[in-house]
């Protein structure tokens, strides 16, 4: 092991996506300067919007500082003590199945371990799952039946030495962004690499596609099943291959040849012959292929299905196992990989150990010392919110994971955590939808306070490290769960006080009775000191005695982990999504992430930067659509589905099919009112892996008439009652607020005096006739606040208003310009954000472009710094260019 590394510069692992980027945190005069570290395996030295923005989420505004139950705050014993008090009176009463815990991807594999150790070994009952139901489950199912083992074939820098990288069902240029630049320089370098992006919508990802299939939603199986049928005609199959490795090939293929041919493909797809067929040509003579797939594949009915249909592409080409080739599932939270390993899926057990095979629950129950350990899987996520509101399970502890937003039905689940008498909530943010609805809440120690490990999208181990103090009496999850499990009788198991104790139990239950029958192996931990522990370097699993140094790549030798040691092909049929369109809800509902916010928004929107990009909820419609519907650009819109309804603001884009949809899943209550989309997502799952079908929703969309709308913008947090529609974004200097509401109040004047509630200088304008009221404060002549309400959304750019919250006061001619809202001369208003590095809008770059005539995206960046920062806008900069 290397030697520890000099203490000042702490490296660690940014917390949010699976690319699992290295960054440095060094101490400076005010908190922590942060850098990529450019020797990190995953990034080399790159950083994302969201990586890059990490030193500016560590304050602890909103942070949950101290235990609390039942809205009072609690000491440390007393929570822990009702905690395991509440969870032992039921399981007494109900039976063990009564109680669960929901947990997630975001914890590190440590607290993960021991969470599902306590409930899978000693409470015995399976009633663990994790957010990753949500998200890798599908991709697990489908790894295990072609496999025998949930294990990613490839390494990073496959994907970087492939000729054709295939990206199905994934946003890579917003979703894995250090990973997206890994590919488009490797292309810059190699411009004969070809890739093809999958995905009904046109996304920022493909910039750097040669061919975009912008296929009907769901219809992913036809075209891969289509394409084996193809290679199987143009006998373009790996014959020794498949004979020496592979088994159920003719039935795959019996399955695959009612795909028919390239027009009947086409058809099935939605998208053009000559399309298919370039792409079936190029995916034919490309030896060297990555194929990349995500959550357009994953959340899905027929997910798996699908999933398997890709790998059985790659099985029946014998493109697996070889450098530069290989079906990918890239994970996306930080730990989904890590959250494998343990067996935190109800279905899994430990340490790549499942129920289906009585030896394995065997072994666990003897590693552990467990004679209680569940004999079955238990609920998974959807069920479990179902069996919650049923009443069922009477007890609920959730880890880290926010599913009154984030879970299908979300309008349910919160009705069924209101209806449950002991909802606990560990987590390190006070005010979620979730710790609403909490009769416990426990105070989890956040990133930059925790120490352990987390597993990224390539099988490899990276170190979290703690280099902040933890906030108020906040503890580690790992903790947290060893407190309860000590305080419900078992001690002697959960003696833990240190993170490298559990890691060298994890370790050591991966290599049990293993005899190289499963691959998640990482023996050669077993015996780690705490100080090898610490500087532990990233590293690829296996790492056993046969690979000390780690596994870049599975399956070089053909030989896979099911009994026969060949691996399997699904003979597939493809299916629908489930729900099918009608007269009632016409439109397709599809729902993903946005550049600079990661899920619920509890870290990313404390970040101005980030807020900047999209700052309130919305919806991206086709413009027949729109129009046809009677929405206008920047109107505010409702979407039913048959489970619950959301407002948003239309966003017409070029990028959207007919038909379709998209909505971002960012927003909770917290930020936005009635904005959370999975209150329309029907609880409708995947039979084999239960993941939900989060990108097909049938819905019906309308224009929404209030009787006002508006913005605010002001230098310190408001409060609005009664409204219908409120989206908050804090922006820095100021906090920014879209409002709409049902009714005028009798005087607006007054209405936005009461809000304000301070003493300032006000220039106000009303015109009763058209309904319009502005409204601009001054204290000390700084501006403090500027109201712009109207009948309709009819009003003016916010950027020119938002830059007059710098500090300084306001010239005369700004204070003449504030009530039009106009600057007096052009240019000054540098219109919505693109760059979030350097802080760059869209206007000012049009502008600069314009004006010096520039061709490229590096004179973009010379003349306005934009995109020369992590260089997660590049795509939407390339977008800009080809427009004007
Ligand atoms: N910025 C940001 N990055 C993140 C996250 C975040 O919150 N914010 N979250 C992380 C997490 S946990 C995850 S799981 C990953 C997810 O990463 P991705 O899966 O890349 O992200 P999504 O936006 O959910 O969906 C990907 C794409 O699937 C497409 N899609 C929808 N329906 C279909 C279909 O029928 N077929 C195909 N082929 N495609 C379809 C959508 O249009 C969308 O562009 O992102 C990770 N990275
Ligand atoms: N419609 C639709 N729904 C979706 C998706 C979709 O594409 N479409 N995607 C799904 C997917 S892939 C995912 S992964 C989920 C994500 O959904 P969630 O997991 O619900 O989202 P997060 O906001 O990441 O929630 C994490 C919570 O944990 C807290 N937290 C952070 N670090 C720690 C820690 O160390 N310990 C503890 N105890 N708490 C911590 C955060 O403050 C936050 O409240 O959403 C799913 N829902
Ligand atoms: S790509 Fe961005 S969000 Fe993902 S790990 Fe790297 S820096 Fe973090
Ligand atoms: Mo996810």
């Amino acid at each position: 092991m290397n030697a520890i590394r000099p203490s000042t510069q702490i490296h660690t692992t940014c917390p949010y996506c699976g690319v699992g980027c290295g960054v440095i945190m060094t101490p400076v005069a005010k908190g922590y300067q942060l850098k990529a570290d450019d020797q990190h395996p995953a990034n080399f030295g790159k950083l994302c919007s969201k990586g890059a923005a990490l030193a500016d989420t560590l304050d602890n505004d909103d942070r949950l500082l101290y235990p609390i139950i039942n809205g009072e705050r609690a000491t440390w014993d007393a929570a822990l003590s009702k905690v395991a008090r509440t969870f032992q009176r039921i399981i007494a009463e109900h039976g063990p199945d009564a109680v669960a815990f929901y947990v997630s991807g975001q914890l590190l594999t440590e607290d993960y371990y021991v969470a599902n150790k306590l409930m899978k070994g000693f409470i015995g009952s399976g009633n663990i799952d994790t957010n990753s139901r949500l998200c890798m489950s599908t991709a697990v199912a489908a790894h295990q039946r072609a496999f025998g083992a949930d294990a990613v074939p490839v390494s990073y820098e496959d994907m970087e030495t492939a000729d054709l990288v295939v990206l199905a069902g994934s946003n890579y240029a917003w979703a894995h962004p250090v990973l997206y630049q890994r590919l488009a320089a490797a292309k810059k370098m190699r411009p004969g690499l070809r890739v093809v992006v999958i995905d009904p919508r046109r996304t920022a990802t493909c910039d750097i596609a040669d061919l975009h299939l912008a296929i009907l939603p769901g219809s992913d199986g036809f075209l891969f099943n289509g394409l084996l049928n193809y290679l199987r005609r143009e006998d373009a199959l790996n014959l020794p291959y498949i004979e020496a490795h592979v088994e159920g090939f003719s039935a795959a293929l019996h399955a695959a040849r009612l795909a028919g041919s390239i027009p009947e493909v086409a058809l099935n797809c939605g998208v053009p012959e000559s399309s298919v067929s370039e792409f079936f040509r190029l995916f034919l003579r490309t030896e060297r292929t990555v194929s990349i797939f995500s959550q357009g594949i994953n959340q899905s009915s027929s997910g798996v299905d699908k999933a398997n249909a890709l790998i059985n592409l790659h099985l029946a080409t014998g493109r697996i196992g070889k450098p530069g080739m290989g079906p990918f599932s890239i994970t996306g939270q930080p730990n989904a990989m890590g959250g494998r390993e343990v067996g935190g899926l109800a279905n899994q057990l430990a340490a790549h150990m499942n129920f289906t095979d009585p030896g394995h629950i065997d072994t666990v129950s003897r590693f552990w010392n467990a004679p209680r350990i569940a004999q079955k899987p238990g609920l998974k996520a959807v069920e479990m919110f179902q069996a919650l509101a049923g009443g069922k399970i009477k007890a609920i502890w959730i880890m880290g994971t926010n599913p009154a937003v984030s879970l299908p039905d979300a309008d349910q689940v919160r009705r069924a955590l209101q209806s449950c008498a002991c909802v606990v909530v560990s987590d390190c943010v006070r005010h979620t939808d979730t710790t609403a609805c909490a009769n416990i809440l426990l105070p989890a120690m956040g990133w930059g306070e925790k120490r352990g490990t987390v597993t990224n999208s390539e099988r490899r181990i990276s170190r979290q490290r703690a280099f902040l103090p933890p906030a108020g009496e906040a503890q580690p999850d790992w903790w947290i769960i060893s407190q309860v499990a000590q305080r419900m009788g078992w001690a002697a198991d959960f003696p833990y006080t240190r993170v490298a104790q559990i890691f060298r139990e994890h370790a050591s239950l991966s290599g049990f009775e293993n005899h190289a029958q499963r691959t998640f192996d990482i023996s050669a931990f077993t015996d780690l000191s705490d100080d090898d522990y610490d500087a532990l370097q990233p590293i690829q699993w296996p790492v056993n005695a046969a690979h000390p140094q780690g596994t870049p790549r599975l399956f070089t030798d053909g030989q896979f982990f099911t009994p026969s040691g060949k691996a399997r092909m699904l003979a597939i049929t493809p299916r629908r999504p489930a729900q099918a369109t009608d007269a009632e809800f016409p439109f397709v509902l599809n729902t993903g992430r946005i550049r600079d916010q990661w899920h619920t928004m509890t870290r990313t929107s404390k970040v101005p930067r980030l807020n900047t990009h999209y700052w309130e909820p919305f919806v991206e419609i086709h413009a027949a659509d729109a129009c046809a519907k009677q929405l206008e650009d920047g109107s505010l819109a409702q979407l039913n589905s048959r489970h619950g309804s959301m407002l948003a603001r239309v966003r017409i884009s070029e990028d959207q099919r007919h038909g379709s949809l998209f909505v971002p899943i960012h927003w909770s209550d917290v930020f936005a009112q009635a904005a959370r989309v999975d209150a329309l997502v029907a609880p409708i799952t995947d039979p084999i892996s239960g993941q939900p079908e989060s990108k097909h929703t049938p819905v019906c969309i309308t224009a929404f008439h209030p009787a006002w709308q508006g913005f605010v913008l002001s230098r310190t947090p408001l409060h609005f009652d009664d409204t219908r529609y409120c989206a908050a974004a804090c922006c820095g200097a100021y906090w920014r607020y879209e409002l709409a509401g049902g009714h005028h109040p009798a005087l607006w004047s007054d209405w936005a005096h009461d809000i304000l509630n301070l003493s300032a200088d006000w220039l106000e304008y009303r015109d009763d006739a058209t309904g319009r009221y502005r409204a601009a404060c001054l204290v000390d002549g700084q501006l403090q606040a500027v109201f712009f309400l109207a009948a309709d959304h009819h009003l003016p750019a916010r950027e020119w208003l938002a830059n007059l919250f710098k500090s300084e006061p306001l010239t005369t001619s700004e204070r003449a310009h504030l009530l039009s809202a106009r600057p007096a001369r052009d240019g000054a208003d540098p219109g919505r954000m693109i760059c979030a590095c350097h802080s760059v809008g869209e206007k000012t770059i049009l502008n600069t472009i314009r004006q010096n005539k520039l061709t490229s995206i590096e004179a973009i960046g010379l003349s306005t710094q934009a995109g020369t920062g992590c260089g997660s806008c590049l795509p939407e900069l390339r977008h800009i260019l080809e427009r004007t």
